[in-house]
């Protein structure tokens, strides 16, 4: 098992495709997919385009769906939620099919939706994602930041960091580091490790988020290995539980 680390799905070859990829935004999608999925979600639907979710979520009745959306860091009018993981209750999202587009998450997992594995991955599921991998064994793993906007992450490569450096710490014959960026997630990791709260609320969008007044939601998701929990994709953009 080879593993790639990229910051952005810009930063992705645009023609390849890996044998699984782990797509990361810690703040907040991915953590918010694997958190309502553990609640009881019947399933997470996700569009990088608003219009295109709404007209999908037309087809199911109102107390069937939840639309969430979220453009730069706040609720999108006319979605039941937005994206804080901390409104992803069991007596909310029990049964329903959830409807997600947010800014940079869900436009990550498009990049990589016709790989043949692809699954969500957080701070909160890195245990269940490492395990998932171990059992799975692909040739080759993408772990995708989603990155904001295009830029870097560090949130996201410090995941990225938390799970490789559990994969080379398994001693199991055949895990390889595949590029640079690896090496570095590795050594950001060490270098947080104990203290991923801090880490988050240096973050460029970390502090966005602090100025929305979400600081809980960075203490949710600094929650290392706290949710068994590995969405997987079904059919391109729809995940559902393990
Ligand atoms: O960029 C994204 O996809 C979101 O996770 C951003 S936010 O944390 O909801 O602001």
């Amino acid at each position: 098992m080879k593993i790639f680390v990229y910051h952005t799905p810009e930063l992705t070859s645009p023609d390849g495709f890996p044998d699984c990829a782990v797509v990361i935004d810690v703040l907040r999608a991915t953590t918010t997919i694997a958190t309502a999925l553990n609640a009881g979600a019947e399933a997470v639907q996700a569009f990088s385009d608003l219009d295109r979710l709404m007209q999908a979520s037309e087809a199911w009745s109102p107390e069937k769906r939840l639309r969430a959306g979220e453009r730069g860091g706040a609720k999108v009018e006319g979605c039941d939620l937005g994206n804080s993981p901390l409104d992803y209750t069991p007596e909310r999202v029990r049964g329903k099919r959830l409807f997600i587009s947010t800014t940079n998450g869900t436009r990550a997992l498009q990049r990589v939706e016709q790989s043949p594995l692809v699954t969500a991955g957080t701070i909160i599921n890195r245990h269940a994602i490492v395990r998932y991998l171990l059992e799975k064994q692909p040739e080759t793993v993408w772990l995708l930041g989603s990155g904001w906007e295009g830029g870097y992450s560090l949130e996201d490569t410090v995941c990225a960091g938390a799970i490789a450096q559990s994969l080379m710490s398994q001693e199991c014959e055949g895990v390889e580091i595949g590029n640079d960026e690896a090496i570095a997630a590795i050594a950001l990791y060490h270098q947080w490790k104990d203290n991923l709260l801090e880490l988050f609320r240096l973050a460029s969008h970390g502090q966005r988020l602090l100025r929305l007044g979400c600081d809980e939601d960075l203490q949710y998701c600094a929650q290392i290995d706290s949710l068994d929990i590995v969405p997987i994709q079904k059919e391109p953009g729809l995940l559902v539980k393990l």
